[in-house]
């Protein structure tokens, strides 16, 4: 498909409620949205960098930026496709090879990728979970909560998701807010609920006791204890606990996924389309998880419906057997910018629809829209 013009929009939407992670506190998102557009079709993608670099470097402003200046200029005005399919014939180029020149910023080119897929798809009526190779109609929705003020609240919150259906909760912990915490929910919830935990990073090896002591709480993983390119830190601390350890922000490429699996730096692999630099290799990420017979799940960067869509239909995928970051609309945004996903009996229908299967709401959409600019060949 020749792509005709890139818009892009940046839009506001506020938090249903603050999350506090040991990365800092979102009380709202900043998303950038890009819309693809090429001859009888448009495609929508979701940049999930924060406004702040405070989990990995990408911002939202650079993200801009870097797809203005050198990203849209790679692809404007050219004959591009993001499926490898010859629907445009044979000459079209490849989106991925199109932008890897350029080095790093992964999330803009993610949502750039998933713009191109979705009008490709768009134009023959083929869903992005079938062309993924989907295999569920449905996926299992977890939660994660952020770190709370006090224990109480903590036990409020979860409550309240639990009595929403959610199949799986996760807890942010960091030094000093975690194995009471832990404990305390565990005792509070039973044993049949499952719960795991996500440290972004916050402990050191050090804190191998610690971090062991959370053990006896049955939970299903320890997510990225320590800092993200400390592989042989996590080997060791691997061998301390026996809870497996799942790793998020070491895991950049299906090249990381397999140097971390190979040391033990982790017997579980969170994959966020965003992280990694798009759904191919995300895939590929889930590929290496199912030749490895290793459990993965799909991580949330408190997507709108545009990126929500996007990783429920990758979730759909056989090799995550684990529940995702995959929560209803109604967990982050009062009024979602698509349709909103609901939860039944605990589970997200997965889109199909042709491309992602949602498209924005126009008012919605007009309504929390800070800006827009259209960049052209
Ligand atoms: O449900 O989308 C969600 C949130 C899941 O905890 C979640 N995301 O570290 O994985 C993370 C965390 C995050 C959110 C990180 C926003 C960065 C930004």
């Amino acid at each position: 498909m020749r792509i005709e013009a890139i818009e892009l929009r940046r839009v506001e939407l506020p938090l249903v409620s603050d999350f506090r992670t040991s990365h800092g506190t979102q009380q709202g998102r900043d998303v950038l949205l890009v819309r693809v557009v090429g001859p009888g079709s448009e495609g929508w993608g979701e940049c999930v960098a924060g406004a702040a670099p405070s989990y990995t470097s990408e911002y939202t402003d650079a993200a801009q930026h870097v797809i203005r200046h050198h990203l849209a200029p790679r692809l404007l005005g050219v004959d591009i496709t993001a499926t490898g399919s010859d629907a445009d014939g044979p000459t079209s180029a490849d989106v991925h090879d199109a932008m890897a020149p350029i080095v790093g910023h992964p999330m803009a080119k993610a949502a750039l990728e998933v713009a191109v897929l979705d009008a490709e798809l768009r134009l023959t009526g083929r869903s992005l979970a079938d062309h993924l190779g989907a295999v569920r109609r449905e996926v299992d929705s977890g939660v994660a909560v952020g770190i709370t003020a006090t224990e109480g609240e903590l036990l409020d919150v979860v409550d309240g998701y639990l009595a929403e259906g959610y199949r799986r909760i996760k807890l942010k912990i960091e030094p000093g807010r975690d194995v009471d915490r832990v404990r305390a929910v565990r005792e509070h919830v039973g044993d049949d609920v499952a719960l795991q935990v996500d440290a972004n990073e916050a402990y050191a090896l050090a804190d191998a006791e610690r971090l062991a002591a959370l053990d006896p709480f049955g939970l299903l993983l320890v997510e990225q204890p320590l800092p993200r390119h400390d592989l042989l830190g996590h080997a060791e601390l691997g061998r301390r606990l026996r809870t497996p350890l799942c790793l998020d922000e070491s895991i950049t490429s299906s090249g990381d996924a397999a140097a971390a699996l190979t040391l033990g730096a982790c017997r579980i692999v969170n994959i966020k389309p965003g992280r990694v630099g798009g759904l191919r290799e995300a895939v590929r990420i889930h590929d290496l998880c199912v030749a490895r017979n290793v459990p993965a799940w799909c991580g949330g960067m408190l997507e709108t419906g545009i990126g929500r869509a996007v990783n429920v239909a990758l979730a759909a995928l056989p090799g995550f057997t684990l529940p995702g970051d995959l929560s209803a609309s109604a967990r982050y945004y009062a009024d979602d910018i698509t349709d909103p996903f609901v939860l039944h009996d605990g589970r997200l229908a997965v889109p199909t629809g042709p491309g992602i299967g949602v498209t924005p709401l126009p008012d919605v959409l007009t309504a929390l829209t800070t800006s827009t600019e259209l960049l052209t060949p």
